[in-house]
């Protein structure tokens, strides 16, 4: 029923994923920022899996739900959703995913570097490789798929990159959707060229540390600048960002297309 209110319906709450991630912490900012909280609104955390599973089944009954969105990821491809409006810009404006490197990497590894900084795509040649894993397939044999679809893209990205000889690389990554995708199809690009690359995925604020005292090598998991921003801040210096990798990555609130009357956080308040 449109007319009725929507918090009483979902009991006031934005269904968000794990607490370390980013957008959690825009998601809290805009119930401050928006006002949200006189009427109680709260932020459930949870899983990006017990979120998309929750999503689920009110797509299926038509029911209203709030989650944390964020794009590139399948949730926007799978479901009928969309972004709501964030006039106080607390997501931020324009945010990328980027690489990342120690301080020392450049020197001690140039044709690796080489390789980092010629590396980029886009949200639709990722969801490519997320679409497949997320279909259940294998995220090395996703990868190795798009490499053999994309020739001319992959001669680019490793035009002048010297052969590896065995030589290691560690890359470090959290295990979102879009950077098993992306870390899986730079191990694949590298291995291809000789390398011996390993891939660890871990909590966000520990990949920042473990790239900041040298302990991994590289990491194309950074999204940037407003959802890691804070560990892009506490550790200045101690890391190279590289490039943007994937330009026009978005964070926010969102909700199913059928909730035609909320388009904008601030919608949430009446
Ligand atoms: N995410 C996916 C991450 C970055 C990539 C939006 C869940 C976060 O909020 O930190």
């Amino acid at each position: 029923n449109p007319k009725q209110k929507l918090g009483p319906q979902i009991n006031y709450t934005i269904t968000g994923i794990d607490a370390g991630a980013g957008i959690m912490g825009g998601a809290q900012s805009a119930l401050s920022a928006y006002h949200l909280q006189k009427d109680n609104w709260q932020l459930q955390t949870s899983s990006t899996a017990a979120m998309t599973s929750t999503l689920d089944k009110a797509i299926k009954y038509k029911q209203p739900i709030v989650i944390t969105g964020w794009q590139p990821h399948w949730m926007f491809t799978k479901y009928p959703i969309k972004f709501l409006k964030d006039p106080k810009h607390v997501f931020g404006k324009a945010e990328n995913i980027h690489t990342i490197t120690r301080v020392g990497l450049k020197k001690d590894n140039p044709a690796v570097y080489k390789f980092l900084t010629q590396f980029h795509w886009n949200a639709t040649q990722m969801s490519q490789i997320m679409l497949k894993v997320n279909a259940g397939e294998a995220p090395s044999k996703a990868a190795k798929a798009y490499i053999q679809a994309h020739p001319a893209q992959v001669k680019q990205w490793l035009s002048g990159v010297k052969a590896g000889h065995g030589k290691a690389v560690k890359f470090t990554y959290v295990a979102w959707d879009s950077e098993i995708a992306s870390t899986n199809l730079v191990k694949q690009l590298l291995e291809s060229k000789g390398y011996k690359v390993t891939i660890q995925p871990m909590e966000a604020e520990t990949m920042w540390a473990s790239i900041a005292t040298n302990a991994a090598d590289a990491s194309v998991s950074a999204w940037l600048p407003t959802t890691s921003g804070r560990y892009a801040k506490q550790y200045k210096g101690q890391f190279v960002d590289v490039r943007a990798n994937l330009h026009g990555a978005k964070t926010g609130l969102a909700v199913p297309k059928y909730m035609k009357n909320i388009n904008s956080i601030s919608d949430l308040v009446n």
